[in-house]
């Protein structure tokens, strides 16, 4: 038999039917289970009852080892029972009756009585373990469990036991927030700490917040004197600046402090910062601080690398130059381009830093040239390509991380940067001779006697020896229609108009163009018809131009 264990034999229909357990007084029976064993096949009925509360009787016949859960109604009975014994340590206890009855005698071997309940019970006098507590979580292991000494006697059984100290604070830390990321923008961070003694508010002395940086900087800020709006100390590291600005108020009860505060640019990335803020009274005693992180998994606690999230190039009539292999593109030499983007914190895509905290370089062609910092990050160049056929490149790099001093291990942690290139184009665009359509095929315009009862379509190839611009525009002017001023001159004023586009802009370097649907009809007899070509090439250069005339023949009277 089991040594932890005890059980017992009874005789039913005889004076010693019944057994006896004793529940504290405060106990909640919540369950119970009772294993009966008959010696022999009972012959009787046996009825069980607990605390008077009895069972439905069991047949004869009964063999073998039988499990006996307590009902709903014998729970109660025992839960309504008052205690009716006091031991020798004070404690109150009910006296459960457990009895089996029956017409004929049965010897019944009760194996085991299990019952389940539970109990609370209030002990004073644990100051001690409570301060050792406290003391642990301020090295910043937090214990999981706290030992209380017990001190148990039973005959035999088993026992299990839990339980915890719950305690009224006098001074209440309460919790609080850091900030996740911290950098050396120039903001301001605040943290806002809360505080209140159980019974008088001016019994806190004083209030610490402590940050305990996972690279050894411990920044270490205090406040006294609450009642006059706070004395604030600051002693540690000064990687981060407890400014004057920082407040002690007293509101909804608490103490509630403001500390504000600037990074510096010498403090290198950090992975983790540990806050802690404690409260202590008139004699420099405090328990239980409150605690928040800034930093954690994936994120860093202080960030001070800078990246170049935007870069790019215009030219002089501020189109775009991209990075695009397959096309070349070209600016007139000697005219200008800007350059320009944006520096931003590493990985945060809306934090820029100061103006004065960071200067960005170009290498354009091989040289470095600084660019200028203005508001919000941004960076700006502007540059004169050279002035003969030439390939410029640019490309950008941060080259100053911070300000010119007071600044360290702040790198440039910019995704790899292209390399933007633009090849200068000093050459003009060139245009053929305006041609006709005629049953002869193409031929010269100039000098060319035209039917005035057919429209018009004259044929114009342009070149360049770059990339042609986005169109080219015909100018023509009529004698004696389009003559404004009747002097019989072609007065650039009186020209008409009629543009074709290219096809592709910046791409293609020939093209044939027509115009189309030009009216001579109201032309005089022997009038003439003057011609010529605008337009640029991309990089802006004009075409030359050449005036045509096409003569119109001599309108026969029968027509
Ligand atoms: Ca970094
Ligand atoms: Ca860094
Ligand atoms: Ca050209
Ligand atoms: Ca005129």
């Amino acid at each position: 038999m089991n040594p932890d264990s005890t059980s017992a034999t009874i005789a039913t229909g005889g004076a010693a039917s019944s057994i006896e357990l004793l529940i504290p007084e405060d106990g909640v029976v919540n369950s119970g289970m009772i294993s009966v064993l008959p010696l022999l096949i009972t012959t009787n009925a046996i009825t069980m009852s607990v605390a008077s509360s009895s069972s439905t009787p069991w047949n004869a016949g009964m063999n073998g080892l039988t499990y006996v859960t307590l009902d709903s109604s014998m729970i109660n009975a025992i839960n309504g029972l008052s205690a009716t014994y006091t031991d020798a340590n004070n404690r109150n206890w009910k006296q459960v009756e457990i009895d089996f009855t029956s017409s004929g005698s049965e010897t019944l071997l009760i194996s085991s009585v299990a019952i389940g309940y539970s109990i609370t019970e209030n002990l004073t006098g644990l100051g001690p373990q409570m301060y050792a507590y406290h003391e642990t979580q301020l090295t910043g292991s937090i214990p999981n469990s706290v030992d209380i000494p017990l001190t148990l006697i039973a005959d035999a059984g088993a026992l299990a036991l839990s339980g915890g100290i719950s305690h009224e604070l006098m001074i209440t830390n309460l919790p609080f927030t850091a900030p996740q990321t911290l950098y050396p923008d120039g903001q301001v961070y605040e943290i806002i700490t809360r505080h209140h003694h159980l019974t008088d508010n001016t019994q806190i002395g004083a209030v610490s917040l402590i940050g305990t940086a996972s690279d050894g900087e411990v920044l270490n800020w205090s406040v006294d004197d609450l009642a006059n709006g706070g004395h604030f100390m600051t002693t540690g590291s000064n990687m981060a600046n407890l400014l004057p600005s920082s407040t002690v108020v007293e509101s909804g009860g608490d103490w509630v402090i403001t500390w504000r505060f600037d990074v510096s640019w010498l403090w290198d990335d950090v992975d983790q910062i540990d806050w802690m803020s404690r409260a202590t009274n008139l004699t420099g005693d405090g328990l239980a601080p409150a605690f928040a992180i800034s930093g954690g998994p994936g994120k860093n606690a202080v960030e001070n690398d800078l990246q170049i999230d935007y870069f790019e190039v215009r030219d002089e009539f501020d189109r775009l130059i991209t990075v695009d292999p397959s096309q070349d593109f070209y600016a007139a030499g000697g005219s200008d381009v800007t350059i320009s983007g944006t520096v931003r914190f590493q990985d945060n895509a809306n934090l820029r830093p100061l103006t004065n905290a960071y200067s960005v370089g170009i290498n354009y062609s091989g040289t470095e040239i600084p660019a200028t910092s203005s508001n919000n990050g941004s960076y700006s160049l502007t540059l004169q390509l050279p002035a003969n056929s030439a390939l410029a490149t640019f490309t950008p790099r941060i080259v100053r991380i911070g300000p010119a001093s007071g600044a360290f291990g702040g790198t440039d942690e910019s995704n790899p940067q292209q390399t933007v290139g633009l090849f200068t184009d000093v050459e003009t665009p060139n245009s053929e001779q305006f041609q006709v359509l005629t049953s002869n095929g193409l031929l010269d315009a100039n000098g060319h006697v035209w039917d005035p009862y057919q429209s018009l379509t004259l044929h114009l190839t342009v070149t360049d020896e770059q990339t042609l611009g986005d169109n080219v525009t015909l100018h023509y002017w009529r004698e004696g229609v389009d003559d404004n001023n009747d002097d019989g001159v072609a007065d650039e004023n009186e020209y008409l108009t009629m543009a074709r586009p290219i096809s592709m802009p910046g791409r293609s370097n020939e093209q044939s163009i027509q115009f189309t649907g030009i009216d001579v009809s109201s032309l005089p007899a022997n009038g003439d018809l003057s011609l010529y070509i605008s337009g640029t090439d991309w990089a802006g250069h004009s075409l030359i131009i050449q005036v045509h005339t096409v003569y119109l023949m001599t309108k026969q009277p029968w027509l």
